[in-house]
């Protein structure tokens, strides 16, 4: 058995209330989340589970412009919207709150003003756009304007979405403000910047000590960003809708928290929540101040620096010289991969989803999860399709724990008087081609390290053992001749079924509950948590007495799923699919329309070399950029080139390329960039670095 401590604090990344949350959001966070709690109460553990909504962010009143509504009426329908699909799901979540309330501001002010006091943050003031129209700083996503990197002309001023760059506002060429049109004028603006760099040295020390315990990607990722080093961060924003700065210098007017700043707060702030609501205004510091609580923070893998990073230094600067009230940092950080939907990213803007409401108005919770378990993305991606949903759901929830509960039950109701009709021993119990210790061992590993397909299998392994015996026993046959091995059969089989119920109830919590409920408990699982003592050792004894009265029926577990009912879902796909062919052949077309035509006096002008590359390296800041020195005839050239995701830097070492080499320098990042390289992307929007064939002449034209 794994090693206890004495409670847990799980937390789940805050959906935005900006849209529905769909099945990859729960693929990622929320049902690992659940099995993991779920796993760990019926360990007799304490154990609490916190999420909530995000409710701040540009995103938000972008939407509420753009529907002519508040943002309060925004956050509104999608937190209530939100937390009802979570609640038909069954995820357990034991306070889920909403950063907009009362005691989230509070908690984020007390943070900012303990952080501000201590002289940690670092005030600098800058350039910023304003839109002299609207009479407001423009915050990143409200100019838009031409990406530097592919000229897309509607690039956001946070990031160009068709090449991926991310910018900040002043790269973009024509810039542009959302609001009103308006070309945006720079002017002076000051905002707090949290100095990431000063944790850099414990934030390292805190990666390393968990680097055997972390999932690789996570402490990989993680340390991509340390050894790039880490910066100043802007933690305020020029917004309205937020948390106001809690200070009155006239700096701080018409400004909030950045929205990850307070976010992350949001797991503190909500634990507050639950503890006031049970009554106790101070339980929650024994989860979060107490070294003997372990914290776990499920989340997507695009938020992992937000919980390795950022929040982890949020509290180091909170606990820095404090005798008391001291944060305790997360023990994991289980981030997961992406699920994809029948072969493609979940796209919100596209439509392309399956919502988790509408999916549980259509099939039961329960074989949702079972599926998405299955398909859990710990450590590549995965995808969801319907027909493995539907063949899930007939060949092992249907067929084989269904129909494997409903034979033993039935036939005990029909021979047996409904009552278990014999006294198992713990010999007759291991005999049954199920190695219990074994099992009870491999399940309490896959729940606690988070392996939660294979928790799934496992479960379902004993369903497979447990029909196969059934099968092999043939009660049916020998009834009449050996009335007594009929009745060990059975009792056998009844208490396989409540096995069944306990190891599959962090996967499927509503299942087993039937089938306690068939099996004549007048109590669901969870009543017979004792604090400390685990039900899943039950698993290693049968627990049905001789003479224990079942219910009067059976009931039907798990209805299949007919060909016909899944027929418009994939209709549904096919469709978008074609919508999505349409859009790559306008494309296509598209490809087939060239620039205006230009004199052959202006081609002229333009001075295409042959380069070599000297060398190349990241940009700090810029994931996508690489800088290169380029050899051409007796000069070095700098030039930025946004293909770090494309080459490993070593690789493009020695290669010669083509450089425009009479293009006007500019300025990337703080890099000067003095021309281009020519590159094309291939089928699979690799770009591609144009390399001439052949050992050519340094600087040579290119003609
Ligand atoms: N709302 C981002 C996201 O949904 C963000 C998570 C906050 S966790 C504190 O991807
Ligand atoms: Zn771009």
């Amino acid at each position: 058995m794994m090693q206890q401590s004495k409670r847990t604090l799980v937390t789940t990344a805050l959906p935005y209330a900006n849209g529905p949350v769909h099945l990859g959001h729960l693929a990622g966070v929320y049902l690992p989340a659940d099995i993991y709690v779920r796993y760990k109460r019926l360990k007799g553990e304490d154990v609490i589970h916190i999420g909530g909504s995000d409710e701040h962010g540009v995103p938000i009143t972008i939407t509420a412009e753009k529907e002519g509504i508040s943002p309060q009426d925004v956050v509104d329908r999608y937190h209530r919207m939100n937390l009802d699909a979570f609640r038909k799901c069954g995820i357990s979540f034991d306070y889920y709150g909403r950063t907009s309330s009362p005691v989230h501001h509070e908690t984020a002010k007390e943070f900012f003003l303990e952080i501000e006091r201590k002289g940690i943050f670092r005030r600098k003031t800058e350039k910023q756009f304003f839109d002299a129209t609207a009479g407001r700083f423009l915050s990143d996503r409200y100019v838009t304007g031409t990406c530097p990197i592919c000229g897309n002309p509607e690039a956001n001023g946070d990031q160009c979405e068709q090449c991926g760059t991310h910018l900040s506002p002043m790269e973009l060429l024509n810039p542009k403000s959302k609001l009103s049109d308006a070309i945006p004028e720079l002017r002076e603006t000051m905002h707090w910047y949290f100095p990431l760099g000063r944790f850099q040295k414990a934030l390292e020390a805190y990666v390393e000590a968990h680097r055997d315990d972390w999932r690789p990607n996570v402490v990989n990722y993680t340390r991509t960003w340390l050894n790039q080093g880490l910066t100043d961060r802007a933690i305020t924003r020029d917004l309205d809708w937020g948390i106001e700065l809690p200070l009155s210098d006239p700096e701080a007017r018409g400004k909030v928290l950045y929205v990850w700043f307070d976010a992350v707060l949001g797991y503190i702030s909500f634990t507050r929540q639950w503890a006031a609501q049970r009554g106790d205004g101070e339980l929650w510091r024994s989860y979060w101040q107490d070294p003997e609580s372990r914290i776990v923070h499920f989340i997507g893998k695009d938020n992992v620096v937000f919980h390795t990073l950022m929040f982890p230094a949020i509290l180091m600067a909170w606990n820095e010289n404090r005798q008391n009230g001291i944060y305790g940092l997360a023990d994991n950080v289980p981030a997961s991969e992406f699920m994809n939907f029948e072969g493609r990213k979940f796209s919100k803007s596209r439509n392309y989803a399956v919502y988790l409401g509408e999916f549980l108005e259509k099939f039961p919770a329960d074989t949702l999860r079972y599926s998405i378990a299955m398909n859990y993305p710990e450590n590549k991606d995965t995808d969801f399709s319907w027909t493995d949903f539907q063949n899930r759901t007939n060949g092992e929830l249907a067929d084989t724990l269904g129909n494997f509960i409903k034979r033993s039950i039935d036939f005990t109701n029909s021979r047996f008087d409904g009552v278990v009709p014999h006294a198992c021993t713990d010999d007759e119990w291991n005999g049954l081609g199920v190695n219990w210790p074994e099992t009870v061992e491999k399940l309490d590993q896959a729940f606690e390290q988070f392996h939660f397909r294979e928790a799934a299998s496992l479960g379902m392994d004993i369903a497979r053992a447990a029909n196969r015996f059934l099968t092999e026993s043939e009660p049916w046959k020998i009834f009449r001749t050996d009335r007594e091995a009929a009745a060990r059969t059975m009792a056998l089989s009844l208490n396989l079924c409540h096995a069944l119920a306990l190891a599959l109830y962090p996967v499927l919590p509503d299942t087993a509950a039937r089938i306690c409920t068939m099996l004549g408990f007048g109590e669901p699982i969870e009543a017979g948590v004792r604090p400390g003592v685990s039900l899943f050792r039950n698993l290693l004894h049968p627990m049905l007495h001789k003479g224990h009265r079942l219910a009067a029926n059976s009931g039907i577990l798990f209805t299949k799923i007919e060909d016909a009912a899944i027929e418009p879902e994939l209709k549904k796909i096919e469709q978008l699919l074609a919508e999505a062919e349409k859009r790559e052949a306008g494309a296509a077309a598209e490809r087939t329309v060239f620039k205006p035509v230009i004199s052959f006096d202006d081609f002229q002008k333009v001075d295409l070399r042959v380069a070599t590359v000297i060398s190349a390296e990241p940009v700090k800041k810029a994931s996508r950029l690489l800088k290169l020195q380029l050899g051409v005839g007796t000069e070095t050239r700098q030039v930025l080139a946004g293909i770090a995701e494309h080459y490993q830097p070593e690789a493009l070492l020695g290669r010669q390329v083509v450089l425009v080499a009479n293009l006007a320098e500019r300025t990337l990042r703080g890099e000067v960039s003095q021309g281009m390289i020519l590159a094309v992307e291939d089928m699979d929007g690799r770009l591609l670095v144009l390399e001439p064939s052949g050992e050519l002449i340094n600087g040579g034209q290119v003609q």
